[in-house]
C-alpha cells in the first residue's frame, strides 16, 4: 500500500506551530533526506554524525546568507513520530524568518507537507493506528477539559486496545472453524459452539456499549444545545443573563420582548452548553414579527438536545403545565421544568408534577442547582468513567456494521448453520473491526481522513 501513495518518498517540511508571530516557531522536516538537507544549511556541526534525540544550537545559513540562530532537535527513524528521520527547527517567531527557513528547505529539495501528512506517515509506518491518528486531530480541536480527556485516552490507544482484544478472540475462533472445514468429511467440531456463543454475546455487548457511548462522545466533542422555552414574560431572558453572568438579552415586563433567538455558550465542568433564548410562545399574538419569532422558538425546541421549560409559578396553571409536558412527551423532547419567580410567595404544592426546579432568576436563587441538574441529565456521570468513548462518526459506522455481522453470527449459531457460512460472517465482522483501526482501508478513505488535519501535523 505504501509505495502506491504519491509523494510518499519525498522529504516534507511545514510550520508546526500556529501561523503568525510568536516568541518561537517550530518547523518540522521529515523524510529520508531530512538530515542531509539540514546539513547543507547548518555549517557548524555534521548533522549526520549526531546521535538521535539530541538538540543542537547554531546558525542556519543558506549559502552565505545568515537566516537565524536556531535549535535543532534530531530524531532518527524509526524512533520519531513519523517513523522517518525528522528534525524540528525552533527558530525566532517572526513570520519572515519562518518563511525564509521553509523556502531554504524547499530549495534544497524538500516539499511542502499536505494537511495531516506527518500523522499520515506515522500511521503508514505503523507507529500509530487510525484511531490514534484521528485522536491527534481531535486533541488539536479540543476546547474543553472533557473533550481533551477523551482525545488523550484515544491517543494512548485505549479504544484500539478494546478493539484489538475483540479481534484476537474472533480470529482464534475463526481459525478453529476453518480447521473444521479441512476435516469436513469427518464431522468433527474443534470450535466449541457454546463457548463461541458466549464470546459473541460478550463482544456484542462491548460493541453496543461503544455505539451508545457515541451520544456521550458527541456531547463532549460538540457540546449540548439548550433551548430556553416558555410563555412571554416567564423570565427566559433573565435566566439566560444570570446563567451567562452578564446582561446579554433585553429584559422587560412587556410580553413579547425577545423576538429573535439569542445564542451564547457557557462551560459547565468542562462541557460546553449552547444556551438559546427564544421568543415567548403564545397563541397568535397578532404581530407578524412576533409570530415569526414564535415559529423559530418551536423549531429550536425540536432541534435542541434539551429544553428548559420555564414558567411563572404565579400565573401558570397546573393544567397548562401538564399540556406542555404532554407535548414534550409525545414529541419525544428531552426537557427540564423550571418554575421561575419563586421569590413571590406561592404554594409549592400548587403543582403535582415531580422534578420541578424552583428558581428566582431575578434574585439568582436555585441557579447553581439548576446548572448541576442540567449537567447531570445531559452528560451523566459516565464522563468520569474510564470507559472508552466513541467520538468519531466513521468509527460509529463501522461499529454498527460489526453489530450487524455479530447478529448474523448469533442467528447462524442458533440455526446451526454450517461452518463455512459461519466463517464468512466472522470474516465480515473482522473486516469492519479492521476498518476502524486501519488494518483494512483504502487510499481514498485515508486521504479523506488526513485531509481534515491542519498543515504541520
Ligand atoms: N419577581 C421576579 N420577576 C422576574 C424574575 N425573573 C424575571 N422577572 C421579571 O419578569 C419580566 C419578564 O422577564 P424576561 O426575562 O424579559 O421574560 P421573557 O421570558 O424573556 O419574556 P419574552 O422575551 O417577552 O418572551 C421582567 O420584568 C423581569 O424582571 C424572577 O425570578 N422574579
Ligand atoms: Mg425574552
Amino acid at each position: 500500500m505504501l509505495n502506491k501513495l504519491s509523494g510518499w518518498d519525498d522529504t516534507i517540511v511545514a510550520l508546526a506551530t500556529a501561523p503568525g508571530m510568536g516568541a518561537i516557531a517550530v518547523i518540522r522536516i521529515s523524510g529520508s533526506k531530512a538530515f542531509s538537507l539540514i546539513d547543507s544549511l547548518f555549517p557548524s556541526k555534521k548533522i549526520e554524525e549526531q546521535a538521535t534525540h539530541t538538540a543542537l544550537v547554531g546558525m542556519l545559513k543558506d549559502e552565505d546568507r545568515l537566516i537565524d540562530e536556531v535549535v535543532l532537535t534530531l530524531f532518527k527513524g524509526p524512533k520519531s513520530f513519523t517513523g522517518e528521520d525528522t528534525i524540528e527547527i525552533s527558530c525566532h517567531g517572526s513570520t519572515f524568518i519562518q518563511q525564509q527557513i521553509i523556502e531554504a528547505c524547499v530549495s534544497k529539495g524538500a516539499r511542502l507537507a499536505r494537511a495531516g501528512e506527518f500523522t499520515q506517515r506515522a500511521f503508514l509506518n505503523g507507529k500509530i493506528d487510525l484511531t490514534q491518528a484521528e485522536a491527534v486531530a481531535d486533541i488539536i480541536a479540543s476546547n474543553t477539559a472533557a473533550s481533551q480527556k477523551a482525545a488523550l485516552h484515544n491517543i494512548r490507544g485505549g479504544f484500539s486496545h478494546e478493539l484489538a482484544n475483540m479481534r484476537e478472540q474472533l480470529i482464534s475462533f475463526s481459525a478453529l472453524i476453518e480447521l473444521e472445514l479441512d476435516f469436513a468429511t469427518e464431522d468433527v467440531e474443534f470450535a466449541d459452539r457454546t463457548q463461541f456463543k458466549n464470546l459473541i454475546e460478550k463482544i456484542s455487548q462491548s460493541t453496543n456499549q461503544l455505539i451508545n457511548s457515541f451520544i456521550l462522545g458527541n456531547v463532549i466533542k460538540n457540546g449540548v444545545s439548550v433551548a430556553i422555552i416558555g410563555k412571554p414574560n416567564a423570565g427566559k431572558s433573565t435566566l439566560l443573563n444570570i446563567l451567562l453572568n452578564e446582561d446579554r438579552a433585553i429584559v422587560s415586563d412587556i410580553a413579547g420582548t425577545t423576538r429573535d433567538t439569542i445564542e451564547e455558550i457557557i462551560n459547565i465542568e468542562g462541557i460546553l452548553f449552547r444556551l438559546i433564548d427564544t421568543a415567548g410562545i403564545r397563541e397568535n399574538s397578532g404581530d407578524i414579527i412576533e409570530n415569526f419569532g414564535i415559529e423559530k422558538s418551536l423549531n429550536k425546541m425540536r432541534s435542541a438536545d434539551i429544553v428548559l421549560y420555564i414558567f411563572d409559578v404565579n400565573t401558570e396553571s397546573q393544567i397548562d403545565l401538564q399540556t406542555q409536558i404532554n407535548i414534550f412527551e409525545t414529541e419525544n423532547i428531552k426537557y427540564l421544568l423550571v418554575g421561575n419567580k419563586a421569590d413571590i410567595g406561592f404554594a409549592e404544592n400548587k403543582f403535582t408534577q415531580k422534578d420541578i426546579q424552583f428558581i428566582s432568576a431575578k434574585n439568582n436563587n436555585g441557579i447553581d442547582k439548576l446548572k448541576e441538574t442540567l449537567f447531570t441529565t445531559t452528560v451523566h456521570s459516565a464522563t468520569n468513567a474510564e470507559n472508552n468513548i466513541v467520538t468519531n462518526a466513521r468509527h460509529l459506522e463501522s461499529l454498527k456494521n460489526i453489530a450487524a455481522s455479530l447478529l448474523e453470527i448469533k442467528n447462524g449459531l442458533n440455526a446451526n448453520i454450517s461452518g463455512d457460512l459461519l466463517s464468512s460472517d466472522i470474516r465480515a465482522a473482522l473486516y469492519h473491526l479492521g476498518e476502524i483501526t486501519g488494518e483494512v482501508t483504502n487510499e481514498d478513505k485515508l486521504d479523506f481522513i488526513f485531509s481534515k488535519f491542519c498543515i504541520g501535523k
